[in-house]
């Protein structure tokens, strides 16, 4: 099986929970896109009804649209009932790096909002702490002065061999920007981090941090797709 179709099946598990009548949060990114689709078809056919979706980024809203899903945002559904979306990294304890897409504020906007949070990956996810990768830890910051916040956020975790980076587009060089006007930082970590908690405190009390990938004991199931087949860990 490739990776995609692995996230596929992930995301189509994930959708067996949605039931008429819900306000879904819609997630971003290649496996999220899936589950977007599927609701899509399944609202097409018939078998599911009423659905109201709140996508996590521009993009999202496009693909809603283009499924056919109703949309709506915070304001008018300030409680979600379900949200399903993809992660970069999953931790044992269902603790996820999220953003490597730059969708991360406004996931995690919606994601705060839900009653149930569905994280869905493929079994290449699975890491035994954040950061573990290697790759990207994202952090959305202002773009004003965001040299001196890059500079803060290394110093923040030198223990931890931190290195920091502006996301540009490689093509030419020019800052990546959110759906938000903000810049991304990307973190990476040489080792574990520690408390993930004090991490993510110490990141967000620094002015001119909007926020940053870890999703700390947001999701309530993840839905884990792998050669040997699906694993479902709850909360
Ligand atoms: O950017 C994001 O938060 C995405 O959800 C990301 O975490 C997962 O993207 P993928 O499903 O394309 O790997």
């Amino acid at each position: 099986l490739t990776q995609d179709e692995l996230k596929k099946i992930a995301a189509y598990k994930a959708v067996e929970y949605v039931e008429s009548g819900m306000v879904i949060g819609l997630g971003t990114g290649s496996t999220a896109k899936h589950a977007v689709d599927r609701i899509g078809e399944l609202l097409h056919q018939g078998k599911l009804k009423n659905i109201i979706g709140i996508p996590t980024s521009k993009k999202t809203h496009e693909q809603a649209i283009s499924c056919g899903i109703p949309l709506a945002n915070l304001d008018s559904y300030p409680i979600v009932d379900l949200a399903i979306d993809g992660a970069d990294e999953v931790d044992p304890f269902m603790n996820l790096v999220k953003g490597r897409g730059g969708s991360l504020l406004r996931e995690k906007m919606i994601e705060s909002a839900c009653k149930k949070f569905i994280c869905i990956v493929d079994e290449t996810k699975l890491v035994k702490y954040l950061g573990g990768s290697g790759l990207a830890m994202p952090v959305e910051v202002v773009p004003f002065c965001w040299k001196f916040s890059a500079e803060r956020l290394k110093n923040l975790f030198q223990d931890s061999g931190c290195v920091a980076k502006l996301r540009t587009f490689p093509e030419n060089g020019e800052p990546f920007v959110t759906d938000n006007e903000n810049y991304i930082i990307d973190l990476y970590f040489q080792k574990d981090i520690g408390d993930l908690n004090v991490a993510s405190d110490t990141i967000l009390r620094l002015p001119g941090i909007v926020d940053h990938g870890m999703f700390i004991n947001m999701a309530t199931t993840v839905i884990v797709a792998g050669e040997l087949g699906i694993t479902i860990k709850n909360k």
